[in-house]
């Protein structure tokens, strides 16, 4: 299996998919994300200098956005595809190695799992970057994305014929994580993101993805719909029980632990795999980089921080915890 991401350079949408589509739809893709980009509303990015409101989403005005409208024009998703759909900084990186070990366990034996020397984010492919070349991935195909459950084209959820494992977080966590993040890719030229500033931003939602309670309420509503199509986690439940929750997700994907797997201890050993004390020391991910696009690299090491719940807390003042609280009560 290739486990490099599949070109997820967007700065145009111009790739093929499956073969399906013509030149003719891509240029007009193109043609509308050009007339509709100078009217979106504006906001102060993060990475970025500004983000661009879509659809009641706030995106990055070139990748993200033109991923989404790639997916919403071109994607052609299978009745078999399963995502990994989170907002960014819930535990994306966990879930996918979590995900990825889970679905593949008859497959890898753990003293030379690809893990060992992966970054999880290429074991899966991420949908919203244009990937070209899905179709050589046999089905059933594992794929991330932070696209928003109201916002995925129809094909993937009126007809429900997807499946999507969703994971959320403590908001805290989440703003100080992402925070955090971001300011270490911020280009040079623009000032740091002061903490007050990030606040203010993420409270109002205007965030990649953002709001963050809106792109919650979605997956969470449509878990409620449809629990055999949405599994809804909770990042602080994977660490107080990740057992219990690899058995879920195991059920969930259709590869459930049997009982002599479970005697065995696969889902302990899945568990100390993807723990963050274990991905978080190897060297790919403590010295290697994710080349998300000609601009955007990421050094692995940056996606593994604390990895705690509650973090979040000690960055913020009362009034700023009391202000986040009310917006999720
Ligand atoms: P992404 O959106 O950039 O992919 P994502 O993986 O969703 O980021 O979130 C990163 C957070 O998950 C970090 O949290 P922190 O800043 O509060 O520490 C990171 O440390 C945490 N994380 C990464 N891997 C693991 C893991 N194996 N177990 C627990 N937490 C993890």
């Amino acid at each position: 299996m290739d486990f490099s991401l599949p070109s997820p350079d967007c700065n145009t949408i111009s790739k093929t998919y499956n073969g399906q589509i013509n030149s003719d739809l891509i240029q007009k893709t193109n043609e509308r994300y050009r007339e509709i980009l100078p009217n979106l509303p504006r906001g102060k990015g993060w990475m970025t200098e500004h983000l661009v409101q879509y659809q009641g989403v706030w995106l990055t005005p070139n990748a993200a956005l033109k991923g989404l409208m790639w997916v919403q024009d071109h994607f052609k998703p299978r009745s078999t595809d399963i995502f990994l759909a989170t907002f960014p900084k819930t535990g994306t990186t966990w879930l996918k190695a979590l995900t990825f070990a889970t679905f593949n366990r008859t497959r890898y034996g753990f003293a030379d799992h690809p893990l060992l020397t992966t970054v999880p984010h290429r074991c899966l492919p991420f949908l919203d970057a244009c990937p070209n070349d899905l179709d050589g991935f046999p089905s059933p195909r594992l794929l991330s994305t932070h696209i928003p459950y109201t916002l995925l084209p129809n094909s993937m959820t009126v007809n429900r014929s997807c499946r999507f494992v969703y994971i959320c977080r403590d908001p805290k966590d989440v703003l100080v994580s992402k925070w955090l993040f971001m300011n270490k890719l911020r280009p040079k030229e623009l000032a740091p993101l002061s903490l007050e500033e990030a606040f203010e931003l993420f409270c109002q939602g205007i965030s990649h993805y953002g709001p963050y309670w809106d792109h919650v309420l979605g997956y969470w509503k449509a878990s409620l719909e449809t629990p055999e199509k949405v599994l809804f986690l909770k990042y602080e439940e994977l660490k107080e029980e990740p057992s219990v929750v690899v058995k879920r997700l195991g059920e969930f994907l259709g590869h459930p632990f049997s009982l002599q797997e479970e005697s065995e201890g696969v889902v302990e050993e899945i568990v100390k795999l993807c723990s963050f004390e274990n991905l978080s020391n190897l060297e790919v991910n403590k010295s290697s980089v994710l080349k998300l696009s000609t601009q955007i690299i990421i050094d692995n090491r940056h996606f593994f921080r604390k990895g705690k719940v509650g973090d979040g807390k000690s960055y913020l003042t009362d009034e700023m915890i009391k202000r986040i609280n009310e917006i999720t009560s």
